[in-house]
This record gives C-alpha cells, sequence and structure tokens, in this order.
C-alpha cells in the first residue's frame, strides 16, 4: 500500500521556503529528520524536496540501476567555475566519463606513492609554523587546515604553490573562490534576496575571470614545454591522459574545470575534516593517547626523519579516528539524487521520475538502527574491521555514493592521516577557550571559530640550523 512521503506544515505560495533556516540550512534538515522522521518532503516554492536520511531508504537510494547524481540547485550554479568538470557534470555528459576513465587511475591508492613527498612538504610547513609559535599565540584551527589543504591540492594538482603559510590572508584565488562559493549557496530564488545578489554576481563575473586566467595561464606554460613538465602531478596526467573507449583526451578548457573541481572539492572538505577530528581528540583524552601512542610506535619519536609510505598507511587508529569524526560530522553532509522512472521506496513511499532527493549523510550516520541507542557518542571503534564488516554496505557514506562518489577520497585520506601523524608526533594541544562546538555550513560543514594552542613535545622540536655549518658543502667552498 502506498503511503504519502511525510511532510511539516507550510504556508501558501513559498511552501516550506522559510521552515529551513538559510543560515543554517544543514541544521534545519537535520532537526526536521528528528522531527519527521527517515524521510520527508518540503515544498520550495512548487518545487519538491525530498530528505532521506533511514539507513534502509538511503541503501536503495545508492542503487545505481534506479538513481543518478542530480546536479541540481546549488551545485547546479556552481558549474560557473566547475563547468563540466567531474563535481558538476551530468552522469550523461560526454566530459563525465572521459574525465572519470582519465583520473581515476591518477587518484588510485597506488598513485599516493607519488604526492607523498609533496604532502609531505605541506606538512612541513604547518608543523615549522606551529613550531615558532609563542606561549601566548593562538592556532585558528579552520584557517590553518584550510591553507593545507589548499596548498596541497595545488602543488599536487598542478605544482602551484598558494604559499598560504606566508602569506596571512588567503591567496587571492581562495578569496574569489570563496566569495563564488558564497554566491552560488545564497541563490535560493526567494524575492528579497535579488537586491543584494546583483551586486555579487556582478563581483563573481570578476572573480570567475580571475580565478579562469590564472589556471589557464598554468595549463598554456604547461603545453608550451614551461614550469612542472617533469612533475607527477594531476595537470601532467591529464594532458597526456587518453580516454580509452572513446580515444580521446581533455581539452584545455575542460582541464581548467577539473583543476578549478580538485579546488572546490579538495580544500573545504579536507580541511573541515581535519578541525573537526582535532576538536574531537581534544574532548576524548583517551582516543588521544591511544592515537598518540600509535604515532609513537609507527612513526619513532624522530621528527627529523620523514614518515614514509608504509609508515602512513600502518597509522590505521589515526584512520579509524578520521573516519569517526567524517561519521558525526561529515564535510560534504548530503548528496543529491534522482530516480530515472517512477520509483516506490520504501514499499510505500512514491518518487515521480526526476524528482530531486537529498540523502541527508549527517543523519544517515546517526540511524540508531545502525549506530546504536547512542549515535550522537564519539567512538573510532565503529571503525574496527570486525565493526565495518560487519555494518551494511551503505551505511557510511562521507563519500557519496557508487561511480559518482569522491574520486579523491584516497587523497584526501592520505593527506589527513599524514598530517594528524605529524602533529601528534611533535605537539602536545591545548583547548585553551573550553571551546564549544559550533557549526559553519558553507558548501561543506566546519567547526566555527575552533582555537587551539600547540607546545612541541619534549625533545620533538627540529633544533637550529647551526650544524649545517659544518656541512660538506661548506667545507669544500
Ligand atoms: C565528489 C565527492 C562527493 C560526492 C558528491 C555528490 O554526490 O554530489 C562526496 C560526498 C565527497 N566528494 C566527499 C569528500 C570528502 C572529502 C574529505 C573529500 N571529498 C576530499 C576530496 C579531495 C578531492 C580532490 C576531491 N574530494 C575531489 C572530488 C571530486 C572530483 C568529486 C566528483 C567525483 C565525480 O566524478 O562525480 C568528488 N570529490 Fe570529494
Amino acid at each position: 500500500p502506498l503511503a504519502p512521503i511525510p511532510h511539516p506544515p507550510k504556508k501558501p505560495v513559498i511552501g516550506n521556503m522559510l521552515t529551513v533556516d538559510s543560515d543554517m540550512p544543514l541544521q534545519s534538515l537535520m532537526q526536521l529528520t528528528r522531527e519527521q522522521g527517515p524521510i520527508f518532503w518540503l515544498d520550495m516554492m512548487g518545487t519538491p524536496l525530498v530528505v532521506a536520511s533511514g539507513a534502509a531508504l538511503v541503501d536503495e537510494l545508492c542503487d545505481e540501476k534506479r538513481f543518478d547524481k542530480a546536479v541540481r540547485g546549488s551545485l547546479r550554479r556552481i558549474r560557473a567555475i566547475g563547468g563540466d568538470g567531474l563535481f558538476t557534470g551530468d552522469t550523461q555528459e560526454a566530459n563525465w566519463s572521459k574525465a572519470h576513465n582519465i583520473l581515476l587511475p591518477t587518484f588510485s591508492q597506488r598513485a599516493m606513492v607519488n604526492y607523498l613527498p609533496m604532502m609531505l612538504d605541506v606538512a612541513s610547513q604547518l608543523c615549522l609554523k606551529w613550531e615558532r609559535m609563542n606561549a601566548d599565540d593562538e592556532i585558528d584551527v579552520v584557517h590553518d587546515m584550510t591553507a593545507l589543504a589548499l596548498d596541497t591540492i595545488g602543488l599536487c594538482g598542478f605544482d602551484y604553490r598558494f604559499n598560504s603559510f606566508y602569506r596571512r590572508d588567503y591567496h587571492p584565488f581562495i578569496d574569489a573562490l570563496t566569495r563564488t562559493l558564497e554566491t552560488c549557496m545564497m541563490q535560493r530564488g526567494l524575492p528579497f534576496e535579488s537586491v543584494l545578489l546583483r551586486s555579487r554576481l556582478a563581483q563573481m563575473k570578476d572573480d570567475v575571470d580571475f580565478m579562469n586566467k590564472l589556471v589557464d595561464d598554468i595549463i598554456r606554460e604547461r603545453r608550451r614545454g614551461g614550469h612542472g613538465t617533469e612533475q607527477n602531478d594531476l595537470l601532467n596526467y591529464m594532458l597526456a591522459g587518453v580516454d580509452k573507449q572513446t580515444g580521446e583526451s581533455l581539452s584545455d578548457e575542460n582541464i581548467r574545470y577539473q583543476i578549478n573541481t580538485f579546488l572546490i572539492a579538495g580544500h573545504e572538505t579536507t580541511s573541515g575534516l581535519l578541525s573537526f577530528t582535532l576538536y574531537f581528540l581534544l574532548n576524548h583524552p583517551d582516543v588521544l593517547a591511544k592515537a598518540t601512542e600509535e604515532v609513537d610506535r609507527v612513526l619513532g619519536n624522530d621528527i627529523n626523519l620523514q614518515p614514509t609510505y608504509a609508515q602512513v598507511n600502518q597509522l590505521t587508529y589515526v584512520s579509524q579516528v578520521l573516519k569517526e569524526a567524517l561519521r558525526l560530522w561529515p564535510t560534504a553532509p548530503a548528496f543529491g539524487l534522482y530516480p530515472y522512472k517512477d520509483e516506490v521506496i520504501g514499499g510505500q513511499y512514491p518518487l515521480k521520475s526526476k524528482t530531486f532527493v537529498t540523502a541527508l549523510t549527517l543523519m544517515l550516520h546517526r540511524d540508531p538502527s545502525v549506530w546504536g541507542s547512542d549515535p550522537e557518542a564519539f567512538n573510532p571503534d565503529h571503525f574496527s574491521r570486525e565493526a565495518e564488516a560487519e555494518r551494511p554496505v551503505n551505511a557510511y557514506k562521507p563519500f557519496g555514493n557508487g561511480q559518482r562518489a569522491c574520486i579523491g577520497r584516497q587523497f584526501a585520506m592520505q593527506e589527513a592521516v599524514l598530517v594528524l601523524g605529524m602533529i601528534l608526533q611533535r605537539f602536545q594541544l591545548f583547548d585553551h577557550t573550553k571551546y564549544q562546538l559550533k557549526i559553519k555550513e558553507t558548501l561543506s560543514i566546519k567547526p566555527d571559530g575552533f582555537k587551539i594552542k600547540a607546545r612541541p613535545r619534549p625533545g620533538r622540536t627540529r633544533g637550529t640550523m647551526i650544524a649545517a655549518a659544518g656541512a660538506p658543502g661548506a667545507a669544500s667552498a
């Protein structure tokens, strides 16, 4: 028997537009889920938005024969910078599968060993900055993690150094990107938004031109055989790559969209992941102690030795901690889907073909039928090998689903494990403000205003460089 999908009360014309708080739409949807249950719908001025988070329902939605990724709403507007790149392209667009086929091997676990030296380069810059702090200096966690993630994807992606640790503010590219993403998120179609929006859209045009020029110049230079030709970076793979299915390679315009995409998809999400993880570690001394013990055992106490690929992969508890942080605060907090044809899910809820359905990962990851009666409790044991093997496959989706799942998953995890390992190896961390978690919502989510202090652990500083005066180079001069 069919049943209507539940929904909260709505107003004439605007429907449920005001049911959702525009400053914190995701937290509104979380609250609505608590009130409405595993599935409900909202009337967004005549357009239905279905929000599903029950594990059984999301499991059905993950069936790629019936459902496809929907590039709608703010994600659609992000095509202004992402174009037909992987993140914002429709599955049916020729360039999506072409780029997917070319890029998949470059993001494989095997390829990760090539990126490690570049990840280490940036992670060392962060550690050096923290090592040189005075006792009264605070660390703006989200700022430093954003700097780290951005510089890492810049270096591994196209051998560009944003040099975020050498400036007080962000690189102008990031300001342009952040403004553009904000504008894309803002346009929800409410009439009174349009005045403010007009000036933002004008700014966005300038910002997009600026970002495209920066990236296009890099591509042109590389085509000319200039800077970075020898690098093992994503840009060189894209320039050389041929899609076996079509025999074609990517156009320069599409390569630009892919680079913009890596910057959009790769920096905020990874930075949020590291920030939430530090928050949880500071609030769970037992977990912090266990992770630190693993780091000391695997990486040892000599911080002048750089972590190897094998060592990073041995930090399994650190990786469990990161996965648990992504359970409670998945930094890409939802993914959009639509049914190819009319469907019924959960044996009772009808969905018309093309209806936009949001799989709300934030609440999927709190479904008590999977995570037990206290799903809010932070517990990395959720990701022990045994616990993972027992869990239904689609109960944990921080990287989205199927062929449209995150291509940067291994990349982000390797970077995050490496950085966290290096931080725990070197520093003692202090939650000197007794930080109360507050979620900031942009395209992703992050802990708002989270500040910590760090002090080098005894004997874990690099020391001075005086020894270099007696180095062989100096002697032979
Ligand atoms: C994707 C992604 C996703 C899906 C979305 C949808 O469905 O809409 C998700 C959920 C994600 N992703 C998540 C994440 C998290 C983290 C930490 C990350 N992510 C990171 C990263 C990095 C990089 C580089 C990236 N990432 C990238 C990416 C891309 C390109 C994409 C698209 C894919 C396709 O093909 O579709 C994604 N990512 Fe991520």
